[in-house]
């Protein structure tokens, strides 16, 4: 049986769909999220109808339409015809929204002569238009963000500061000039600094540190730090790795995610076995994020290889994402639902005994009060416990039982997951 198919049966028993959202909230993640690319919503029902559907994707980012050139094309006319759509597609369907992004080097507007990127500004009043676009884009929509990426991009690859019209003017001061305006303009949604490899651990991630430490020396507030993970497939930091560096933010009091991941292929099309390196390089990243307390979710930087930022970017590079171009699950999908559903079904030893734990909540809120009939064995059982028919019985992270009751057997499905079948 096709893997998609057994966790389907497995996770329907239980109560939830073998869905990437579901499957992350019952691992115990806030949610497993998709941007929303704004051209695309309106005309193509296939895609909409996946963005659409909250089991798979429980939360939205808007893939442009709340930067800095679609919210105030001209100075102090602020316009969220783009940024409205997929808030709007996230607010139909009980998604949750991360906004996406406030003050960042590109996709600056051009002001007639008098550009943000261009203009000779002094502090005050340049302040004074960071101030004003972020009040007005947060006050629009103040209460509907889980988290906005106040600061973005600020660090170049080398660990250098990204050279910026606001670096210029402010030097490092414009982190807590933007934080402070941001709390200010709402106070109840977490406050990022989002930036793309972080994840190699490396003189980047050092000064990204020090930016967090430089907000909270200047005693403003940052509540988060986003992993882009925009990542190359068979060049991806293992598992272990990835965590360790998302713990060294975790260690300075900020939550992390990863905010725009995708793993693209150096060259197109892939082969099989770059699929299932694709497939292992996504589940190392997911894990990374079950494996860190503070870790809060994922976020995939679009669904489909039909619509993708790279192909532009990176001429001859692609396919870097969960869907083929014709909607179809490619062996990453399986990889992160594998990766998914085996910390959904294998919680910690101390929390529960049964699947039953998957149904409502993540593991640490949970009880195990009903649904036997789906695993009657305890996941951390001592040795000679035998999984029931569907359990769980392998894979990587796992130490419940791996023998199976008579007459099912243990069969490998993929490094994450096996399974009594
Ligand atoms: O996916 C976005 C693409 O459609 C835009 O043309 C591009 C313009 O800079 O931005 C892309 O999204 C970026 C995101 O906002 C910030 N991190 C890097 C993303 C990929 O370039």
């Amino acid at each position: 049986m096709h893997l998609p198919t057994v966790l389907s049966v497995v996770f329907a028993a239980a109560g939830v769909t073998a869905q990437l959202n579901d499957l992350a909230v019952a691992a115990g993640l806030k949610y497993f999220g998709t941007c929303g690319s704004e051209g695309n919503i309106n005309s193509d029902t296939t895609y909409r109808n996946i963005l659409n559907n909250k089991s798979e994707f429980g939360q939205l980012v808007p893939e442009n339409g709340q930067k800095w050139d679609a919210t105030e094309p001209s100075r102090g006319q602020f316009t969220y015809s783009s940024g409205d759509i997929v808030a709007g597609v996230a607010k139909q369907n009980g998604q949750l929204l991360r906004c996406h992004t406030l003050v960042w080097y590109s996709q600056l507007p051009s002001w007639g002569n008098v550009t943000v990127s261009g203009g000779s500004w002094n502090r005050s009043t340049l302040q004074s238009v960071i101030e004003t676009h972020i009040n007005n884009v947060m006050g629009h929509y103040k209460g509907q963000c889980y988290a906005w990426d106040v600061v973005n991009e600020a660090v170049n690859d080398d660990g250098t500061w990204r050279p910026s019209v606001f670096l210029s003017t402010f030097n490092t001061d414009y982190f807590a000039i933007s934080f402070r305006a941001a709390k200010a303009a709402d106070p109840n949604t977490k406050l990022y600094y989002n930036d793309y490899n972080l994840e190699y651990n490396q003189a980047k991630t050092d000064r990204a540190v020090e930016l967090v430490k430089i907000v909270q020396a200047a005693g403003a507030p940052i509540d988060g730090v986003g992993f882009q993970g925009h990542l190359i497939v068979g060049s991806t930091p293992s598992r272990s790795a990835l965590a360790t560096t998302l713990k060294r933010f975790t260690a300075l009091g900020v939550e992390v995610a990863y905010t725009e991941l995708d793993i693209r292929h150096s060259s197109v099309p892939a082969s099989s076995s770059a699929l299932v390196t694709q497939g292992n390089d996504f589940a190392n990243v997911v894990g990374s994020c079950l494996d860190v307390a503070g870790c809060v979710g994922v976020t995939i930087w679009g669904f489909t290889d039909k619509y993708s930022w790279i192909p532009q970017t990176f001429p001859g590079q692609g396919d870097a994402l969960l869907y083929n171009s014709n909607f179809g699950k490619k062996p990453a999908w399986t990889s992160v639902s594998s990766v998914l559903a085996a910390k959904a079904t294998n919680p910690p030893p101390a929390q529960t005994t049964t699947l039953a734990t998957i149904t409502t909540a993540p593991p640490a809120q949970t009880t195990t009060t009903s649904r036997p009939a789906v695993s009657t064995t305890s996941a951390a059982a001592p040795g000679g416990a035998q999984q029931t028919r569907w359990g769980q019985c392998g894979g990587i992270g796992w130490s419940g039982p791996t023998a199976c009751q008579s007459p099912w057997t243990c069969q490998v499905l993929n490094p994450y997951y096996s399974q009594c079948l």
